[in-house]
């Protein structure tokens, strides 16, 4: 319960419970630490908050200004740490914004990746086209921002070698994803051309099982979990920025690790 008689200098903490994800999301790239306190939102911000939509909208101000920073120091060719095989966990850990009973499978034979925007080629790949591609295999850490993370085993097609092989211009700032269950997600250029970016089809060399994206799903070793779009239906390559499903909920864009 709120205080009714709490002293209007000392700024009210309850003010803060609210925006639980995106401070998690900001501690999280280490640009605020645990305990991050109203006050210390003022002296960065050097407003005073009353209600929830400042301290929402300072926040967000303090995001954007992250995503810029992120931005500018994210190096495209600089490698995630890898793993060895038997680190690796079977199965892997499930998330998404809802339970795993809830999971609509794919069915592979009707699926097809439709593309858009800006791309030379823009014909619908089939199950048998994406899986003949020529495949790379990554061990790397999957980092939830709930605050759990694994180690997972991952192959199929560099995102980067299938930009190329449909001539996507990859001059353009975004490239979103559409997926069965309406989760849309965006990432950046650079982190679509970074070598350890994969249109994964695999999971410790065999096939993805339904609850982890069958038959298509993106790994990025540079980006929080939820910028890994599973069950991948559409893949557009566009200078138009799209929020994805958390970034509308108040997490930060870039999200980088
Ligand atoms: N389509 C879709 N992709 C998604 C999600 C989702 O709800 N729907 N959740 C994301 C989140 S928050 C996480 S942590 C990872 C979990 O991937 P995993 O189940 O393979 O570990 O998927 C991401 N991709
Ligand atoms: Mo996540």
């Amino acid at each position: 319960m709120k205080s009714l008689f709490r002293p209007s200098k000392v700024p009210d903490p309850t003010l803060l419970d609210d925006h639980r994800p995106l401070l998690r999301s900001l501690e999280r790239r280490g640009f605020i630490r645990d305990g991050f306190s109203l006050g210390a939102l003022t002296m960065l911000t050097g407003c005073a908050f009353k209600t929830p939509d400042s301290v929402r909208t300072a926040l967000l101000k303090v995001s954007n200004f992250n995503d810029w920073v992120q931005a500018q120091i994210f190096d495209p060719n600089k490698l995630a740490p890898t793993y060895p095989e038997s680190m690796v966990l079977k199965p892997p850990t499930f998330n998404a914004y809802y339970d795993i009973m809830k999971v609509k499978p794919v069915d592979g034979q009707t699926w097809r990746l439709e593309l858009a925007g800006l791309i030379d080629n823009k014909t619908p790949w089939t199950v048998q086209q994406i899986m003949a591609l020529p495949e790379q295999e990554e061990i790397i850490r999957h980092i939830c921002v709930e605050g759990w993370s694994y180690i997972g085993q991952w192959s199929g097609v560099p995102l980067r070698t299938f930009l190329q092989r449909i001539g996507a211009d990859t001059r353009a700032k975004y490239v979103n994803f559409t997926t069965a269950d309406d989760y849309p997600s965006s990432i950046d250029m650079a982190t679509a051309l970074h070598p350890q970016t994969l249109l994964a089809t695999k999971y410790a060399r065999e096939t993805l099982d339904a609850p982890f994206g069958y038959p298509l799903r993106l790994r990025t070793s540079t980006k929080l979990g939820f910028k890994n779009p599973k069950w991948i239906t559409a893949i557009e390559v566009t200078n138009t920025y799209r929020p994805g499903y958390w970034e509308k909920l108040g997490f930060n864009w870039y999200s980088g690790i």
